[in-house]
């Protein structure tokens, strides 16, 4: 840990001040301060951080194609637990560091929960100790700024790298590495030896940027290291030999200068539907080949024999976007280090550990063969061979064509991306309980019953510290208060909380702190929308990615209904709900995108309707992100979770809510499963079809959502409104949610599970009225949180992947 004393810190900040800017504290802007005072942070960690690099444990590595980690400056305060002493220097100097921390940027290098868990993983690894290090890309432009234009979503691009660098990284020259696209494969026989030849490929240069990932209260600083893509500028020496040459014209040098740049240009904005994009393929491997690379160099560095590769390092992929991790480790092993095939698979097999996160037939990469060859011929050579000798051990073992074509690697033209990630690592994790059930017996079916024993679950965890600690104060003021501040490095003693739950003082409490972070939330909303929201009214919040599975629709349903209800009984008794909406579609998810736009007619007309007498308030927050997540989320009153049965993996923003205190309005989907199994039905409210019944109607296609709603004419008021004018500004848009409900047959059970909901919405409603009850809910849900800390996720991939068999294992164990 660092210490440092106040007088020390501003002398240190002062000098900082004029070196970096030749100017005094006061003339100085808010973005030189924050300069300045990321840069004193960093001099006083570098010690730590070098010292951490050159540990001898085990390593991991995490490759992921996003990390949204969220603004550090904050977190990094916290973790070295140096807030209050800064806070102070920076009042003797003038500078409120609440103003720093607000005016930092959040960089969006991530689409939605894939990415912020790997933010928090990276949170947790160092927290808890581990030697554990991201692998990702440099975007220069990150997931888009989401505008609202007359209520559609229109997207800005995000131009998060307004200076000349990010204020957290470290730019590394000296560690570029060579990533090799394009170009001729041969082999050529040296001494008697094959040797593999890649001629005319085309060369990118890949510029390592990184950060420090601070462990909290430890001396533990490990690091994200993000590749940005260039044109080689320096010498690579022999390795450029055989490269294309590109001495030609200047279109043509223009033309490459482009190529290599584009890589790391943008992040594709999807995260559910896969596009066989070549440009992505290419971000693919590029982020891939270099951080393998980097891996073998270091581990050559250190004199390690190769055989004892996987006892020194782990290398784990997010989701199947890193898995070309496989054939690239295999062609280092192959080609460079000299192994036999064998030898080589053995060292990958073990080395290589994958989690699944979705079970949605069109996330998944399929990448054409063609494709592959053309731009990685080497590694497609390598990608056929794993699958040749994949698919004689199957058919070996089976005899039976259509399930080996089920499980083959490579199948119809294309590569199978999930499949070669199961073939080829030695563990397979879903994110959820029920995720990895789902995986066992359905969606992976054939691979579990081949090796059961790859097969475990790991339920997704949150970083804590980032989302109760910084964006709760008050609360977490409150817990260490009543049971001291074990909880913070254990958050299973939240559970001693319990024993307040009939402390009418501390329930109280609670509800003070949460009313004034809705005052907040509301503060925020009068500021942007100019529409009033009353911090009395429930607080329903829906913040998640904008998807027909995550079904936004089934709660504005329900929004309808009590609309036209209020309407139909003026002097009916309900209690004022604000719903809160934030979410980004797909730019290019077209009926996302006219959900959009429902919502934002529907909160227009709802809003200003007067004969509601403000019981119902309608806000759609622009731009949904990490910083707006921790102003919402500390907010919130009912933290909607209601995905159709079996779509949603795990949820995040569930555990998060839960832990700030919400109560959960949910189907038992993904981690909703667990938070019911550890707070029972009667501290959050169910509703829906069970995973049973979907899987069910999947098979059978049972169910006929146009009989549904001839048959309940409430609904079908609702329904028809989309498209009778009733709502105010909507065309096509209406008509083509319409269709999806009753045309094509209501893919998502919206209108099959409405009515379910709708009477858990009203019990929700009832129990409100009993502020007591209601708080005595939140603070169960708050004490049972504690099994979501990501801390406790990390530790369990500890114990059962990374270290398992390993000595270190004991070590983790007691972690
Ligand atoms: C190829 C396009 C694409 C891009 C991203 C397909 C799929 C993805 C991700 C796998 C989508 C994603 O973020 N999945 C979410 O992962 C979270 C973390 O495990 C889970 O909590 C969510 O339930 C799951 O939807």
């Amino acid at each position: 840990m660092i210490t440092i004393s106040k007088s020390k810190f501003k002398q240190y900040f002062e000098s900082k001040m004029y070196s970096l800017y030749a100017q005094p504290i006061n003339e100085a802007s808010n973005e030189q301060l924050l300069n300045v005072l990321a840069s004193v942070l960093k001099d006083l960690i570098a010690k730590r951080w070098v010292d951490t690099k050159i540990d001898k444990q085990k390593e991991v590595y995490y490759f992921s194609i996003e990390f949204l980690l969220g603004r550090q400056l904050q977190s990094n305060l916290l973790n070295l637990d140096v807030e209050n002493i800064i806070r102070e220097g920076l009042k003797d100097l003038n500078i409120d560091l609440d103003d720093l921390i607000k005016s930092e940027v959040d960089p969006a290098l991530g689409n939605g929960g894939l990415g912020r868990l790997a933010a928090c993983f990276l949170d947790s690894m160092a927290s808890v100790g581990m030697s554990g290090h991201g692998y990702g890309i440099r975007y220069q432009y990150g997931l888009f700024k989401q505008k609202f234009v007359n209520g559609f979503q229109v997207e800005v691009p995000d131009n998060w790298l307004t200076q000349e660098s990010y204020l957290w990284e470290v730019v590394r020259p000296n560690k570029a590495i060579l990533v090799k696209f394009e170009g001729d494969v041969y082999l050529e026989e040296h001494n008697g030896n094959l040797k593999v030849i890649h001629k005319n490929y085309i060369p990118v240069m890949a510029m390592p940027y990184d950060i420090p990932i601070i462990g909290y209260e430890n001396d533990c600083i490990n690091t994200l290291r993000l590749w940005k893509s260039e044109i080689p500028r320096r010498d690579f020496g022999q390795t450029t030999a055989d490269a294309k040459n590109y001495s030609g014209s200047y279109e043509e040098a223009l033309n490459y200068r482009y190529y290599t740049e584009e890589i790391s240009q943008v992040l594709y904005p999807n995260d559910s539907n896969y596009a066989g994009r070549l440009l992505r393929l290419k971000q693919e491997y590029f982020f891939v080949s270099a951080g393998i690379q980097d891996i073998y160099r270091k581990y050559k560095k250190h004199k390690l024999n190769i055989h004892e590769f996987s006892n020194k390092v782990a290398i784990h992929i997010n989701d199947t976007h890193p898995a070309l991790c496989v054939p690239e480790l295999m062609r280092i092993l192959l080609d460079v280090e000299g192994l036999s095939w064998d030898d080589a698979w053995e060292i990958t097999i073990n080395t290589i550990s994958y989690t699944n996160h979705t079970i949605m037939a069109e996330a998944m990469e399929k990448w054409p063969v063609d494709m592959i060859k053309k731009l990685l011929p080497r590694i497609y050579m390598i990608i056929e061979e794993i699958n040749k000798r994949y698919v004689i051990y199957l058919n070996n073992k089976y005899k039976d064509q259509s399930k080996v074509n089920r499980m083959s690697i490579i199948i119809d033209g294309n590569v199978n991306m999930a499949n070669l990630c199961i073939a080829s690592s030695y563990s397979v994790n879903g994110v959820a309980k029920l995720h990895t059930e789902i995986l066992k017996k359905e969606v992976l079916k054939d691979f579990y019953e081949d090796t059961p024993y790859k097969f475990n679950n790991k339920t997704n965890g949150i970083a804590h510290r980032r989302w109760l600690m910084s964006a709760n104060p008050n609360l977490s003021g409150l817990i260490t208060d009543l049971i001291g501040d074990e909880w913070k490095k254990d958050t299973f003693k939240l559970k001693e909380l319990e024993k307040y739950k009939d402390d009418k003082i501390i329930l109280d409490k609670l509800d003070i702190i949460k009313y004034e972070n809705k005052v907040k939330l509301s503060n925020y909303i009068i500021d942007k929308y100019n529409i009033n929201v009353d911090p009395n009214s429930i607080f329903d919040v829906q913040i998640k990615r904008l998807h027909a599975y995550k079904r936004q629709l089934l709660n504005l349903i329900n929004i309808m209904t009590l609309y036209h209800r209020i309407l139909d009984y003026p002097d009916m008794e309900i209690q004022p709900r604000t719903f809160i909406f934030g979410a980004k579609a797909a730019p290019g998810y077209y009926l996302a995108k006219c959900i959009i736009k429902v919502i934002n007619s529907v909160a227009d007309l709802i809003n200003n309707d007067y004969r509601l007498k403000d019981k119902l308030k309608v806000v759609f927050i622009e731009n949904y992100g990490v910083s707006l997540a921790e102003l919402i989320i500390p907010a919130a009153n009912v933290s909607e979770q209601i995905s159709t049965t079996t779509k949603e993996a795990s949820g995040t923003s569930n555990m998060k809510f839960m832990m700030n205190g919400a109560l959960t309005m949910a189907t038992l989907d993904g981690a909703n499963v667990e938070i019911n199994e550890l707070v029972g039905n009667n501290n959050m409210f169910l509703f829906g079809l069970s995973a049973e019944e979907v899987l069910n109607y999947n098979k059978n296609g049972g169910y006929s959502s146009i009989d549904l709603y001839h048959s309940d004419l409430k609904l079908k008021q609702v329904v028809d409104d989309l498209i009778n004018g009733f709502i105010p500004n909507l065309g096509k848009e209406g008509r083509e949610v319409y269709d999806s409900l009753i045309t094509y047959n209501d893919e998502y059970f919206v209108l099959r599970d409405a009515k379910s909901y709708e009477k858990a919405q009203r019990r929700l409603s009832e129990l409100y009225k009993n502020k007591y009850d209601w708080n005595k809910m939140s603070l169960i849900n708050i004490a049972n949180s504690g099994a979501f800390s990501s801390d406790r996720t990390i530790k369990e991939y500890g114990r059962d992947i990374w270290f398992k068999g390993c000595e270190i294992n004991g070590k983790i164990n007691k972690l």
